[in-house]
């Protein structure tokens, strides 16, 4: 069943392909620098579970997971996933909710060399679908049932839809779908797992799994992270955020996205021998008790979880005597929830700034408040390479807006298998083109001030435009569709669909929430509201003007009979 070392180095040639890399100059550099250590995750926690042992890594309701126990489940759990045949290099996606599982899988994974492509909870059948058939997965990982909603029958409909499918596993139970639990899995690898069985395949060079990517084209791209890259942006993390084998780091967001899973978030938190505390659910009744249960020193949250926080507080006064800092970010957060933070939290506020594809910016826990409120922090490292451009890649005078462009030791020089798009979003000298506009005050920190992407951020989740038009385009009485961000007191930015209708057909706004949700579409990208209208302003070279339909669209909603739906 395995292949001899050798013949997986043509699997390991071949994905390394269809991800770009840093240039082999930059690379020795980042190397001979320090930066990046030369440490797989696998390596990592396998010296975590020996220096640590017996100390909780984990908490999951009524599941606490030492270090060694979790070090132990991740090998049962490889050796499972090779009997299975999944190998080095294989795409697994992991769609996992705020559970223990998603360690005991990912660093399973890790240690095969087979790559995680992170899913989030909200994701649904068309979302899941590409992402097993563009990732050529092989198996789908998957909790039961968690909110109400059963994984294991959109799971049966992917397996159904993607033949290259071979295996779902379910954390939790399988009832009667025919997919096999983990726990089982994990029991019938026995104890092969154990060393010097194990051949060693993974290098801290090769892509250790894809994230997702928030995206502004029609279908998500995929962001390969290597051991090391990663491995540099948590170490980093852990120092500006003062993450020790103390810190309790509470996941309140969803674990796979990146803002929790590494900005220092759970990964840094189990590099540091710190204790992870996953939070079923954000809200002030799920999360405030666990932040004075399990003594949580520090927690991540997105700018509209942040406002019903600080609403909740000044009205339950909760024991957050533990909590040392809040971070927010994945969205913009108002200076004015921001200078709330101390105050009514009692901790200190940290914004944060980043971005799938590598770079993170923090406010540092000693700046001065008027930093803390108004900015969205600094490059993490003075590696990190950033330009402020105008339209035609020139770069701007200091403290002026322009679109940020990065690179450096932790942001990729490309997506997964996405040559053409690749040549549009990275510059020649490989700076990733990030969408942002920002400006770059005199002591360095930014302060986000606008897009240029075709994005709409809804609270945090990212909403690419052109795949939910794409979507709309394929109905019926749809001639023409543009989705465009409205602005939002909670969630920042919400969705508005602007639709052309084909000459005597007819459709409504909830016809067509309803076609989108039937194609699977996940809810936070469904369009909250549907303007109809004849034709589309444009631009001087004949493109539709989004600057110009936001504008009708504040007019209409600032206008005291403004309809909508
Ligand atoms: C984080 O990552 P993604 O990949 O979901 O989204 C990145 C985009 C950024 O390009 C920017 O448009 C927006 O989200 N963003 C912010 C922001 N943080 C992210 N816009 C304004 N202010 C902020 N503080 O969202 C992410 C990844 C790692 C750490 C934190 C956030």
């Amino acid at each position: 069943m395995t292949k001899s070392i050798n013949a997986y180095e043509q699997d390991y040639a071949q994905l390394m392909k269809d991800c770009p890399t840093w240039p082999s100059d930059k690379a020795a550099e980042y190397c001979s620098a320090g930066l990046w250590e030369g440490l797989t995750f696998s390596d990592m926690l396998a010296d975590r579970a020996a220096r640590y042992s017996e100390k909780t890594a984990v908490i999951s309701g009524e599941n606490r997971l030492s270090y060694a126990a979790l070090y132990d489940q991740a090998g049962r759990l490889a050796e499972g996933f090779l009997q299975l045949g999944v190998k080095p290099t294989d795409r697994v996606v992991v769609q996992m909710t705020n559970r223990y599982e998603f360690f005991t899988v990912i660093f399973a994974l890790f240690r095969i060399g087979a790559l995680p492509v992170f899913a989030l909870p909200l994701h649904r059948l068309s979302e899941i679908r590409y992402l097993c058939e563009f990732s050529e997965a092989k198996a789908y990982v998957i909790p039961d049932t968690e909110a109400g909603f059963d994984y294991r029958g959109l799971a049966a409909q992917v397996k159904e839809q993607v033949p290259t499918l071979r295996h779902v596993l379910v954390a939790g139970e399988p009832g009667a779908f025919p997919f096999l639990s983990l726990e089982k899995l994990m029991k019938q690898a026995g104890k092969r797992h154990e060393e010097p069985y194990w051949p060693s395949y993974v290098e801290s060079g090769h892509v250790a799994f894809l994230q997702l990517s928030g995206g502004s084209t029609g279908l998500p791209k995929l962001i390969p992270r290597t051991h090391d890259d990663y491995m540099y942006s948590l170490r980093r993390s852990n120092e500006i955020c003062g993450i020790t084998e103390q810190s309790v780091y509470m996941a309140a967001l969803p674990v796979a996205h990146n803002f929790p899973l590494s900005s220092p978030g759970v990964l840094g938190t189990l590099y540091a021998g710190g204790t992870v505390v996953l939070a079923p659910r954000p809200s002030p009744d799920d999360a405030f008790p666990l932040v004075a249960k399990e003594r949580v020193s520090i927690t991540a949250l997105v700018p509209p979880l942040a406002l019903v926080w600080l609403e909740a507080a000044v009205q339950r006064r909760p024991d957050l005597s533990s909590l040392q800092v809040l971070q927010v970010g994945g969205a913009k957060f108002s200076a004015e929830a921001a200078s709330r933070v101390q105050r009514v939290l009692g901790c200190r506020l940290q914004q944060v700034y980043g971005m799938a594809e590598g770079l993170v910016n923090y406010t540092r826990l000693d700046d001065a408040n008027d930093i803390v409120v108004n900015t969205q922090g600094r490059p993490m490292s003075d590696w990190d390479e950033i330009r402020v451009v105008d339209e035609d890649d020139a770069q701007v005078a200091p403290g002026e807006v322009g679109e940020l462009l990065t690179r450096g030791p932790y942001t990729i020089r490309g997506y997964y298998k996405a040559e053409a798009h690749n040549a549009k979003a990275f510059t020649a000298d490989g700076y990733y083109r990030t969408g942002d506009l920002v400006k770059v005050s005199e002591q360095g920190y930014l302060v986000v001030d606008g897009r240029v992407k075709d994005q709409i951020n809804r609270g945090g989740d990212k909403i690419a435009a052109e795949e939910v038009e794409n979507h709309l385009l394929a109905h019926p009485a749809v001639f023409d569709a543009s989705l465009v961000a409205m602005p939002d007191a909670l969630l920042g930015e919400r969705a508005c669909a602007f639709i052309i209708l084909r000459e005597g057909l007819v459709a409504t706004g909830a016809d067509l929430k309803a076609y989108l949700r039937g194609r699977g579409l996940s809810a936070y990208k469904i369009p909250d509201r549907f303007e109809f209208t004849d034709a589309f302003p444009q631009t001087n070279v004949g493109k539709v003007s989004k600057k110009a339909l936001r504008e009708s669209l504040q007019a209409q909603m600032s206008a005291p009979t403004g309809a909508s739906q």
